[in-house]
């Protein structure tokens, strides 16, 4: 099954709303499968980032990642890539629509709460980073009322 990575920026964390975050992937279906709070190490960072390593916002970016702790999540479902990116809205919070995560939460985009995998090879590659020591593996028993 298809899985993504998920994380809570430090204003999501700081504005208090992890758990309302986590709640909406939790309604809508999809499984949760790795949890960590951590604070990043600077250099973490950059290699988290380092597709964005020559844009102009590529310092601001890392500060900001660095600058408390953030929320690591592994998502598991059918198109959970795709749909969670539908979740999070547009990577600029003006342009993201009501009902996004970043659409009801965020103003600006060095601001914007959340990060998910933008492909399914970027989500193996963030999760291996993230979780080095893989996830737990379960079934959710909720299985057969989410697919058919
Ligand atoms: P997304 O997070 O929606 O996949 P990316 O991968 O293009 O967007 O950008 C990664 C992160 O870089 C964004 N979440 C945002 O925090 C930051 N970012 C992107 N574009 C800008 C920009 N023009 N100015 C400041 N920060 C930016």
């Amino acid at each position: 099954m298809e899985q993504t990575f998920i994380m809570i920026k430090p204003d999501g964390v700081q504005r208090g709303l992890v758990g309302e975050i986590i709640s909406r992937f939790e309604k809508k279906g999809f499984i949760l499968k790795g949890l960590r709070m951590v604070g990043v190490e600077r250099s973490f960072a950059e290699k988290h980032y380092e597709d964005l390593s020559s844009k102009p916002f590529f310092t601001g970016l890392v500060e900001y990642i660095i600058s408390g702790p953030v929320v690591a999540m592994v998502w598991e479902g059918k198109g959970v890539v795709a749909t969670g990116r539908k979740i999070i809205g547009a990577t600029n919070p003006a342009a993201s629509e009501p009902g996004t995560i970043r659409g009801d939460f965020a103003v600006e985009i060095g601001r914007n709460v959340i990060h998910g995998s933008d492909a399914v090879e970027s989500a193996k590659k963030e999760i291996a980073l993230w979780f080095p020591d893989g996830v737990v593996d379960w079934q959710s028993s909720l299985h057969s009322w989410i697919y058919e």
